[in-house]
């Protein structure tokens, strides 16, 4: 698939603004500015950017507790994301909600949970909205291997097929869920065959291809816009790090992990688009440094911005009497 020179640069940085806002995020944690823990997006950026570069503003993402990546994808913006994981008053959700709560209707970003799982039957619902308001937007709904075997994950998907709701499901799998790799928990190699049994494509790719994603994404895109219903893909990927900051991830070997660094998403798109001469190394260094401005920028309104007042504490909580 052609794609215009803008676009690709667009997609390149997008990728990169995802890596440097992770390490500045890292960053910060080790010096004790985060409260709470992170699941950080390294590694697995092509499937955010892939998918994301064919969203519309008015389409809809649902995350996962291994969010940022989906939500600055999808257009987030890195000071208020920033602000939100030191807990701030200037964050997304005035420093109350945290890493995994990161929200942005005006975005489409619908929100991340801490529950595994539990954002499939919340993207299904944005669904059945949009077709019964009768628009062509579609949701794009992240999760992981770990979540592929929830039962929320079989009705949520069921439930879509069978109403042919506009719903793209991208699964990340990243072959662990914490410490538990894929191979223990099921008999199949692709989770993409699992479509099979709802009725609807499943298309397993490589994950660490941003352009496999875009395609693949255009692909379920057109299908879901056209009112014929989800598509489940599956991207195949790794998480650079350990499943949360705490986590050393002693139980992969370190073959795998080395054999997966070499296939670093951002560092294998930077390499074609030098190949077909979009960019050149300079270039690319440029677009880097000016990325990494801008994640300092970020980091430095988060870490100047005021804590919550107690007094606010209740304040947006709703009850019902
Ligand atoms: C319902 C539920 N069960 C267990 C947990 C604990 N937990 C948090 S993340 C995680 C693993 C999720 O794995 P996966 O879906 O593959 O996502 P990944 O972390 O690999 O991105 C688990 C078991 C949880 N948060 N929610
Ligand atoms: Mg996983």
């Amino acid at each position: 698939m052609e794609l215009e020179k803008e676009k690709l640069i667009e997609i390149y940085r997008k990728m990169l603004e995802i890596r440097r806002f992770e390490e500045k995020a890292f960053e910060l944690f080790g010096e004790n500015l985060v409260p709470g823990t992170i699941h950080l997006y390294v590694g697995q950026e092509a499937v955010a950017v892939g998918v994301c570069a064919n969203l519309r503003k008015d389409d809809y993402v649902q995350s996962t507790h291994r969010g940022h990546g989906h939500c600055i994808a999808k257009g987030a913006q890195l000071d208020k994301m920033m602000a939100e994981i030191l807990g701030k008053k200037t964050g997304y959700c005035q420093g109350k909600g945290g890493s995994m709560h990161i929200t942005d209707f005006s975005m489409g970003i619908l929100g991340a949970t801490g529950v595994v799982g539990a954002g499939i039957p919340l993207a299904v619902g944005a669904g059945l909205s949009i077709q019964l308001k009768g628009t062509d937007q579609v949701v794009a709904c992240f999760f992981g291997d770990g979540a592929s075997n929830q039962g929320a994950f079989h009705e949520g998907v069921n439930l879509a097929a069978v109403w042919k709701l506009p719903v793209i499901f991208v699964c990340e799998n990243n072959l662990y869920a914490m410490g538990t790799s894929q191979s223990e928990v099921m008999l199949i190699e692709d989770i993409a065959d699992r479509a099979t049994g709802y009725g609807i494509p499943g298309v397993a790719i490589d994950g660490n291809d941003v352009m496999a994603v875009y395609e693949a994404v255009h692909e379920a895109g057109k299908r879901a816009r056209g009112g014929h219903g989800p598509t489940l893909l599956e991207c195949k990927t790794y998480r650079h790090k350990g499943h949360s900051r705490f986590d050393p991830a002693k139980y992969r070997p370190q073959e795998e992990v080395e054999k997966w660094i070499k296939k670093d998403p951002i560092k294998r798109f930077k390499t074609r688009l030098i190949d077909i001469g979009v960019i050149t190394e300079k270039e690319a260094e440029n677009i880097d440094q000016d990325v990494i401005e801008v994640v300092e920028a970020a980091a430095k309104f988060a870490i100047e911005s005021p804590f919550p007042d107690p007094e606010e504490t209740l304040n947006d909580v709703f009850s019902i009497e």
